[in-house]
Parts: structure tokens; C-alpha cells; sequence
């Protein structure tokens, strides 16, 4: 086996003390997503989105990778052929853990965009509305992430990835969202084992050939073990 795929959601996060969003009490219990994670919930308030992503990129900040990023960064360092993890997550745990071949495909905490002139740059802990892009200093920043109707990013390397994929594997994410959760179906139709790694049974659970419930910080890791074996 050459190319595996990996991924990742809110859940891998989860034992780090991130939220997740569709857990109870998870993040969408306490936001409407269309007021937070929408270009036009940006437009009718950009302070309460700002103050929605500070207060998550605050406590992104203030956690450690749990041993389920750990396991990934091991698998890519220790493993003979390729490893691509793509995370819908925008926290940076993946790259803390040592991952280097990581996609945000929804974008990251840590970066902010002009939605003026399209100048991306490192965020700073707080961001506010009227902060001026360095670039074209319009009072234009929001963070970097990608929204509901945004077009998520790296969409030009994660569709070949998922036809050359020889393991196709979803860890800690409950596959509502598109085009994440088409993922699984589409990789195994061209031919990768497609492989499921979550607390319990997500949405798109009869797309995999394969399933492992447990917390991803014992299951995680075990599963890498088998692969490295
Ligand atoms: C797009 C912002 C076009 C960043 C997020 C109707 C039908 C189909 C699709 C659509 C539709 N109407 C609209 C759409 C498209 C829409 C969509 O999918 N809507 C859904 C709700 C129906 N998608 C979009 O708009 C996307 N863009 O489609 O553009 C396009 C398409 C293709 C090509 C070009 C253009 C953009 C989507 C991005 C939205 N942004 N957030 C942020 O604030 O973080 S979504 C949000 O959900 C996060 O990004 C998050 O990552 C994502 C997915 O959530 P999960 O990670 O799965 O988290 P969740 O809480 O749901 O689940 C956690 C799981 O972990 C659970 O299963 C739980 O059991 C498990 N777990 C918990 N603890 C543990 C655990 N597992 C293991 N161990 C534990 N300890």
C-alpha cells in the first residue's frame, strides 16, 4: 500500500478540550451557524463573528495534540509511502503534533484574509473589524476560514489524492458536511479501503468497508500500530 488519506474532524480535537460542533452542547448548541459561519452572517455583524473566531483561536492556543495527532505525525514520518492528511478542522494541532502534509480545507484560527484585495497573513490572537489589511489597509480582515457556501480550500490536490488513494480513512468527524463527507464514497469507488475511525457511527457510516469506535486518543493510535506492523 503506497498512498493513504486521512480525514480529520472535530473529534480528534476533542479530547485536547476543543469543542466540537455537532456533539451536545457543541459549538453549533450555542451559535447559529448562520450568524457565525456565513459570509452573510460576516456582513450583518463582523464584530460577532470576530469575536467568535477570537474566542476559539484564544483557546486553540491554550491546548496540546492529544495522542491521536501524535499517531498521525508518526505514521507520516515512520510510514514507507505517502500520508495526506486533510482537516476540516482550523485548529493547528496537526502541525503541533509534527504533521507537515496537512490540507485546511476549512481554512485555519491562525490566518487571517483580506476580503478586499485577497492578502492572507498570520492572525493575530484578537481580530477586530476594523483592523486594516497590511497590504491595501481597507478595514477588511476576517479570519481565514472557509464558511457555508465558501468554496473550501485545496480542492485542486484532495481530488486527485482521493483517485490515486490506496486507504482512504475519516477520523472524528460525523460527515454532514460537503464535500468532506462525499469523500469516502468517492476514494472508494475508484478503489481505496475506505476506512472509519470515530466515536460512533457518523452520518456517511455505510460508505466505509471498515469501522473502529472508540475515543480517536486509543483508537488512533492502535490503527497506526497496525499499519506500521
Ligand atoms: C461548498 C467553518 C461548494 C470553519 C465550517 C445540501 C446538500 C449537500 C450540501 C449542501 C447542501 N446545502 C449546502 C451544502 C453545502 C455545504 C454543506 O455541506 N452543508 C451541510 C450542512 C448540508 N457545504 C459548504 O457550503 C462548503 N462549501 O460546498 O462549496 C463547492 C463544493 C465543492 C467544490 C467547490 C465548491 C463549505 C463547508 C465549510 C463550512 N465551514 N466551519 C470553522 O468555524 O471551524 S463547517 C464545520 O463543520 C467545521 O469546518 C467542521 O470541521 C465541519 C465538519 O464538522 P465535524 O468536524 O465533522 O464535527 P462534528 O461536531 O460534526 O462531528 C464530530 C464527530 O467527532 C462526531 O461524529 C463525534 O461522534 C466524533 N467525536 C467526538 N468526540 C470524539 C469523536 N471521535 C473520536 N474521539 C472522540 N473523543
Amino acid at each position: 500500500m503506497e498512498k493513504i488519506v486521512i480525514l480529520t474532524g472535530a473529534g480528534i480535537s476533542e479530547e485536547s478540550g476543543l469543542g466540537t460542533f455537532r456533539d451536545a452542547g457543541g459549538i453549533w448548541a450555542r451559535h447559529a451557524v448562520e450568524d457565525v459561519a456565513t459570509p452573510e452572517g460576516f456582513a450583518r455583524n463582523p464584530d460577532l463573528v470576530h469575536r467568535f473566531y477570537n474566542a476559539r483561536r484564544a483557546k486553540a492556543v491554550g491546548v496540546v495534540p492529544n495522542a491521536a495527532h501524535l499517531a498521525l505525525a508518526r505514521l507520516e514520518a515512520e510510514f514507507s509511502g505517502d500520508v495526506l492528511v486533510i482537516t476540516q478542522n482550523v485548529d493547528d494541532l496537526h502541525e503541533r503534533a509534527g504533521s507537515r502534509n496537512v490540507i485546511h480545507m476549512h481554512g485555519a484560527l491562525n490566518g487571517a484574509l483580506c476580503h478586499e484585495c485577497g492578502h492572507h497573513w498570520a492572525a493575530p490572537l484578537e481580530m477586530h473589524s476594523q483592523d486594516a489589511c497590511p497590504v491595501c489597509h481597507a478595514q477588511a480582515t476576517r479570519p481565514n476560514v472557509v464558511w457555508f457556501g465558501e468554496t473550501p480550500y485545496g480542492m485542486d490536490v484532495i481530488d486527485p489524492a482521493l483517485a490515486a488513494a490506496d486507504m482512504f480513512v475519516a477520523i472524528g468527524t460525523s460527515g454532514n458536511v460537503y464535500p468532506a463527507a462525499a469523500y469516502a464514497q468517492h476514494a472508494g469507488r475508484l478503489g481505496a479501503l475506505t476506512v472509519e475511525l470515530n466515536l460512533e457511527p457518523s452520518a456517511n457510516s455505510r460508505d466505509f468497508a471498515e469501522h473502529c469506535f472508540g475515543q480517536a486518543s486509543e483508537i488512533v493510535p492502535t490503527w497506526v500500530e497496525g499499519i506500521l506492523d
